[in-house]
């Protein structure tokens, strides 16, 4: 039936969330790629096939959806995303306006009240002493900057976790994970829709800006909305996983720590280190667009394609050394915001949110320690933390 190695591993099974590694490397040694009969699709796991396909978005496309399911033949549990869940040209229409409500300028806008934010809250929790590193400050932190951003009022802004679990747990099988995250979505879908409409958000946010991008006749005003609700949908809970790898990754390495924290223009370098050891978006699918052939192996036409990111950005033909943290590598190629025409549009928020909060943490936080085991919040696609327990001590 096909020339790729058959693995029996599955990508969403508890097994393999629990210890991705070594599955992970036997995706790799396995070939360059592999089928894997648990769910009927093909998967690579080494750097060089996944950043390819990432960036060959006409021979594997988007429109196909970014998870198992097959939006040619299975109905979307949500009308596509205009961005991460569609191909050029359409998509790049959209994406250009995006991308400049986004721009360097626009980021570098929001900078100043992000830090403001930043500063604020590392002093409260380094005065606090215990925490719950997820709650209190890897979910608190973008929780309070990035819908004030878009534009999003104070109210219920914890549905943004609510939702991002749900989309991210959606990327995989309809199984116990998917229907325990679509438990009384409702509520929590109803929430998103109110707020995606133009009378629900705050004037010159992001969201708004995107409104004005439909007066001037650029995209309609249903595209607005639905502009905004990737927005929510890709803003928070992501952001929310990789300041808590952050703050896992520097509890369990202070000497890295003490580096970072005595000279801050190190922030930004071990974020991106963190966010390739780390990778907080564990796995995501494309469809073939036309049979193709990748490493001499035969892909036919209209196949799911699972893409193993956290494998990738350990991949030891591309990283030496691997599974060590080491902030003074070269480490912003990590496949963790994708590559090629959707790579993260977001990126420059998310890194700025990084670099506002660790900067902040440096000026406040002496020492951070891991007060006990955390918790995984297993999800489909995602690498997620439930809690966090720490030990900050306060900068003399
Ligand atoms: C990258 C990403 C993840 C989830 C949702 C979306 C994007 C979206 O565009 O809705």
């Amino acid at each position: 039936m096909t020339d790729a190695p058959i693995v029996d591993i599955d990508p969403f099974s508890d097994e393999f969330r629990r210890d991705p590694e070594p599955a992970g490397e036997r995706l790799q040694e396995a070939g360059p790629v592999v089928y894997l009969k648990s769910h009927g699709i093909y998967g690579m796991a080494r750097y060089a096939e996944v950043h390819a396909v990432l960036r060959d978005h006409e021979s594997f496309c988007s429109s196909g959806g970014a998870g198992l399911a097959n939006f040619k033949k299975e109905k979307p549990w949500r009308p596509p995303s205009l961005l991460l869940e569609a191909d050029p040209p359409e998509h790049t229409r959209v994406r250009r306006i995006v991308s400049r409500i986004m721009s360097p300028r626009v980021v570098e806008g929001l900078r100043p009240e992000f830090e403001r934010r930043a500063d604020e809250l590392a002093a409260r929790v380094a005065a606090r002493g215990e925490i719950d590193g997820v709650a209190e400050l890897a979910q608190a932190y973008p929780l309070l900057v990035f819908p004030d951003a878009v534009g999003v009022g104070e109210d219920g802004r914890e549905n943004l976790i609510r939702y991002g679990s749900m989309v991210f747990n959606s990327f995989g099988p309809r199984n116990e994970l998917f229907r325990e995250a679509m438990k009384d979505a409702g509520p929590v879908q109803e929430w998103i829709a109110a707020h995606t409409r133009r009378d629900a958000l705050a004037p010159d946010g992001l969201g708004d800006r995107l409104y004005q991008a439909a007066d001037r006749g650029e995209i309609t005003s249903d595209e607005a909305a639905l502009l905004v609700r990737s927005l929510l949908s890709a803003g928070v809970d992501t952001t929310a996983h990789a300041l808590a790898w952050a703050l896992h990754t520097f509890a369990t390495h202070p000497a890295e720590w003490a580096r970072v924290r005595d000279d801050p223009s190190l922030v930004r370098p071990a974020f991106e280190e963190v966010m390739r050891l780390a990778s907080p978006v564990l796995t995501m699918f494309r469809t073939t667009a036309r049979e193709v052939t990748v490493a001499g192996t035969v892909i036919p036409a209209d196949e799911k394609v699972l893409l193993f990111i956290a494998a990738a950005n350990r991949d030891p033909r591309e990283w030496p050394d691997p599974h060590r943290f080491d902030i003074d590598r070269r480490a912003a190629h990590h496949l963790s915001f994708g590559s090629g025409v959707h790579a993260c549009v977001g990126a420059a928020i998310a890194r700025l949110e990084a670099e506002a909060l660790f900067t902040a943490l440096a000026r406040h936080v002496r020492t951070i320690e891991l007060a006990g085991p955390p918790t995984p919040r297993p999800n489909n696609s995602l690498n997620a933390l439930a809690e966090l327990p720490l030990h900050l001590t306060a900068a003399r």
